[in-house]
């Protein structure tokens, strides 16, 4: 018989709660918590056993108040997740974030663990190896927002004390769906175990941590954010044969495959 796990939060946020990745962590999270408070704007559907289901407009500071009252810890998935124009990342990542931290720091939440991107630092080259503590490089506004992200939370920890592990998600999917996804791809069991450390280590302080599966082909350096104790167990290398004979012939003079970004690189928002 498994020991089940230990109980960690009394009140579990977990934003963005009805997306892609939402949706994946929503059963898996609920063994952490007593109470999982479930937000978007999207369908959530009916409460299951030991959850609260509160939808709420990030931009809405009033209404983002409300959904952190009696919150211990947050799993802030909400926002834009692609490339979008400025004018629709504006109120959802950087104000709604913005309204997410307010409210943390006036109801006394301890941690967040927040949803980065690896678009953070999408212009660095695929040949280079990219550590959490080099300088960002953005490939887009999306990933402008989520480096706003970063930093609004570096700055809530060094003047307030609020911890967060900012996750740098590579390519979060069942399984990679093309050759970039070989380095940048994080299973979903991977994803569980990554963010169950984040919240779980006894502290993290402010941590920027990549998110990817123990892939063969690396980008990014995590040695500096071992500390809070994520092991990935799955590999891209099984899918490699797959993703390579989808893309034969590789132009490498595109953009796309220059940088880690990919296509995000090129993606003009106008
Ligand atoms: C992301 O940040 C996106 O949310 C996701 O849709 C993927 O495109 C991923 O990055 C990626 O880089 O593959």
């Amino acid at each position: 018989m498994t020991t089940p796990p230990p109980i960690l939060y009394p009140r579990l946020l977990l934003t963005g709660a009805a997306g892609g990745l939402g949706r994946v962590l929503r059963p898996r999270l609920k063994p952490h918590c007593q109470t999982l408070r479930v937000s978007d704007i999207a369908e959530l559907g009916a409460a299951a056993v030991g959850e609260e289901v509160m939808p709420a407009p990030l931009q809405d500071a009033l209404a983002v108040d409300k959904l952190l009252e009696g919150v211990d810890g947050v799993v802030h998935l909400g926002g834009v997740s692609v490339e979008r124009p400025f004018d629709e990342i504006l109120p959802v990542n950087i104000v709604g974030i913005y309204n997410l931290y307010e409210a943390a720091r006036k109801h006394g939440t301890r941690r967040i663990v927040f949803a980065s991107s690896n678009h953070v630092t999408g212009f660095y080259k695929q040949s280079e190896t990219v550590t959490p503590t080099m300088p960002v490089r953005p490939d887009g506004y999306y990933g402008l927002s989520k480096a706003f992200g970063e930093n609004i939370a570096r700055f809530y920890f060094d003047r307030y004390g609020i911890e967060t592990v900012c996750l740098r998600i590579g390519s979060s999917y069942p399984e990679p769906k093309d050759r970039r996804m070989l380095a940048t791809w994080l299973s979903y069991d991977d994803l569980e175990r990554l963010v169950v450390a984040s919240l779980s280590s006894p502290v993290v302080g402010f941590s920027v941590i990549y998110g990817m599966s123990d892939n063969p082909v690396v980008w990014w350096d995590n040695a500096s954010a071992k500390h809070v104790g994520y092991q990935p167990q799955d590999s891209s290398a099984k899918f490699k044969n797959a993703a390579e004979a989808k893309q034969l012939k590789l132009d490498l003079s595109d953009p796309a495959v220059i940088y880690q970004g990919g296509g995000f690189v090129k993606n003009s928002p106008i």
